[in-house]
C-alpha cells in the first residue's frame, strides 16, 4: 500500500557482515524521516535483516527485502567467520540483481536511487542500467577508505611484500604508518582472496557514484578526508550516526549501574566488537593482566567465559569485574567511571570511543583494524597498540597502567576530549555532518544519474 503512494522508490543494498548493516540502516532512517512519501527498500540476507530491524521488523517507510546468501544447501558454519562471507561475495552481483527484478516487479514501483555498501563495485554498473544515481556507503574511516582507492600506487611504490616498517610516506599524512599497518591483500597476504579483491574493485569504482557519505565527521582525519574529496565526485561525512539518532540501547545486564558504583576514568571496558574473538593463549593473559593490576573491569564477551577464561579467574575477580554477554557499548564508554577501552579496533569502536572521551588500547585482528590502531597511537595519540601487537601479561599490565595512572595517559585523555567535543560539533544545527546530510538529501531526490 505504501509502495502505491510513495512519490520515490529507492533501493538499498546493504552488505550482511560485521557491523555494515545497521549503521547503513541508521542513515536510511533518517533519510526517510527528511523525505516523507518514499519508499526505502533495504535488501540484505534474511539473517542480517532479521536482526538489524526492530523485533517487530517494521518501520514506516522503510522495508527490508532478503536476498540469497550465496551458501551452499546445508552448510553448517564451522567457527570461521569469513567463511560465510566469502560465500556471500560469490553469489555477488547476481543475487541483488535478481533481488531488485523481483521487487519492482513486487512493488510495481520503479527505483528512483540506489544506495549501496561501499564495498558494492557494482553499484555504478546497476545504477547505470537504472539511469538513477549511486550513493555509496563506506562504514568504516576515511583513512581505511583512501587505502583502498589508492591500492595500485602503494603497490607501485612499495612492492608486495614490502618490510612491515618500511614507511607509507610517499601518501600525504601517512608518515607515521607502515607497511604491517595496512590491510591485509593490499602489499601482503592473499591479494586475491575474494576480500582484498572486493576491496579493490571497490576502490577504482567509487569514483563513478554520485556521492560517497562516510560515518565519520570532517574535523577528524581532516588531510586524509581532503584528499577523498579530490579522488570522488562528493565526499560527504555525515557521522557520528550514532550521534545524529541514537539507536535505541537497553541495558538488561545492569552495566550502567555497576559503572555508578566506581570512581571516575578506574574502569577498564573490554569488547572486541561483532566478528571476532581472540585466540584462548590471548584471553588468558588478558584475565592474567586484569587480575594482576586488580583494577575494576567490564568484559562484553562473546562465547562461554566459564569455559574460555582461566579456571578460577571469576570467582577470584568477581568482586572487582562484570562480564556480560552484551553491553550497551555507546552508552557505556560515556560513562564517567570508564577509564580505558580496550578494543579490536572496529570503526564504530573508535568513533564511539571518541563519543565517550576515553583512551583505547588495540588489539587488532583484520581489515582495517590494524590501520585504525597505528592511526589513533601515532597520528592522533590517544590510545596505545600492543607491544608486539597481541596480548602478553607484562604488555597489556603496562598499557593499562599507563593509560590509567601516568600524566602522559592523562594528556591521552584530554586529546581525545578535543575531537569528542568536534564530533559533537559536527551533529549541532549548522554543524558539518548535518550540512552535508542536507546535501545528501538532495542528491537523493533528484531522479536523474549526476
Ligand atoms: C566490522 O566491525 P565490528 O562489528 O567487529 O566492530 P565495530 O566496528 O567496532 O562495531 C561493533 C559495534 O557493536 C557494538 C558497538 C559497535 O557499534 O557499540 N557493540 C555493542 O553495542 N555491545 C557490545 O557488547 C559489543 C559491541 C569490522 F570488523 C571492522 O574492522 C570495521 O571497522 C567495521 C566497520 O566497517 O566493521
Amino acid at each position: 500500500e505504501n509502495y502505491k503512494n510513495a512519490s520515490k522508490h529507492i533501493a538499498v543494498l546493504a552488505f550482511p557482515f560485521g557491523t555494515h548493516a545497521a549503521p547503513l540502516l541508521s542513515i536510511i532512517r533518517q533519510l526517510s524521516a527528511a523525505v516523507p512519501g518514499t519508499m526505502f527498500s533495504f535488501l540484505s540476507t534474511e539473517k542480517a535483516n532479521s536482526s538489524t530491524f526492530p523485533k517487530d521488523g517494521k518501520l514506516d517507510n522503510v522495508r527490508p527485502f532478503n536476498v540469497w546468501d550465496g551458501l551452499p544447501e546445508g552448510y553448517s558454519f564451522k567457527g570461521n567467520p569469513h567463511e560465510p562471507v566469502e560465500y556471500f561475495i560469490k553469489a555477488l552481483p547476481g543475487n541483488f540483481r535478481k533481488a531488485i527484478d523481483a521487487l519492482v516487479a513486487e512493488t510495481g514501483k520503479r527505483i528512483d536511487c540506489l544506495i549501496t555498501d561501499a564495498f558494492y563495485w557494482f553499484g555504478g554498473d546497476i545504477a547505470d542500467e537504472l539511469n538513477v544515481p549511486w550513493v555509496a556507503l563506506w562504514t568504516a574511516g576515511p583513512r581505511a577508505l583512501l587505502v583502498h582507492v589508492q591500492t595500485d600506487i602503494i603497490r607501485q611504490h612499495v612492492g608486495i611484500n614490502a618490510p612491515e616498517d618500511k614507511a607509507l610516506d610517499f601518501l600525504q599524512d601517512f608518515s607515521a604508518l607502515r607497511a604491517a599497518d595496512l590491510p591485509d591483500g593490499i602489499i601482503s597476504g592473499s591479494c586475491d582472496a575474494p576480500i582484498p579483491a572486493l576491496l579493490h574493485k571497490m576502490g577504482l569504482a567509487l569514483s563513478r557514484a554520485t556521492a560517497i557519505t562516510a560515518n565519520s565527521y570532517e574535523d577528524l582525519d581532516n588531510t586524509v578526508v581532503n584528499m577523498l574529496k579530490s579522488s570522488f565526485k562528493k565526499f560527504l561525512n555525515v557521522g557520528p550516526f550514532n550521534l545524529v539518532s541514537v539507536p535505541p540501547m537497553d541495558d538488561t545486564h545492569g552495566c550502567l549501574d555497576w559503572l555508578n558504583k566506581h570512581e571516575p576514568a578506574s574502569v577498564v571496558y573490554i569488547s572486541f566488537g561483532s566478528v571476532i574473538s581472540p585466540p584462548p593463549q590471548e584471553l588468558a593473559v588478558l584475565s592474567e593482566a586484569l587480575e594482576e593490576s586488580d583494577l575494576p573491569y567490564l568484559w562484553s564477551f562473546r562465547g562461554n567465559p566459564e569455559q574460555q577464561l582461566p579456571r578460577g579467574f571469576l570467582e577470584r575477580t568477581s568482586s572487582k569485574g562484570k562480564i556480560v554477554p552484551w553491553a550497551p557499548q555507546l552508552k557505556l564508554l560515556q560513562h564517567p567511571s570508564v577509564g580505558v577501552f580496550v578494543t579490536h579496533g572496529g570503526w564504530n569502536s573508535v568513533l564511539e570511543s571518541i563519543i565517550g572521551g576515553v583512551p583505547m588500547i588495540f588489539r587488532p585482528f583484520f581489515g582495517d583494524q590494524r590501520l585504525n590502531t597505528r592511526t589513533v597511537e601515532a597520528v592522533w595519540g590517544f590510545g596505545l597498540g600492543l607491544e608486539g601487537g597481541t596480548f602478553t601479561k607484562d604488555g597489556t599490565i603496562k598499557a593499562l597502567k599507563f593509560i590509567l595512572s601516568t600524566e602522559e595517559g592523562k594528556r591521552m585523555r584530554e586529546k581525545i576530549g578535543v575531537q569528542k567535543e568536534l564530533a559533537f560539533k559536527a551533529v549541532q544545527p549548522n554543524g558539518s555532518s548535518i550540512e552535508n546530510f542536507k546535501t545528501l538529501v538532495k542528491i537523493v531526490t533528484t531522479t536523474s544519474r549526476a
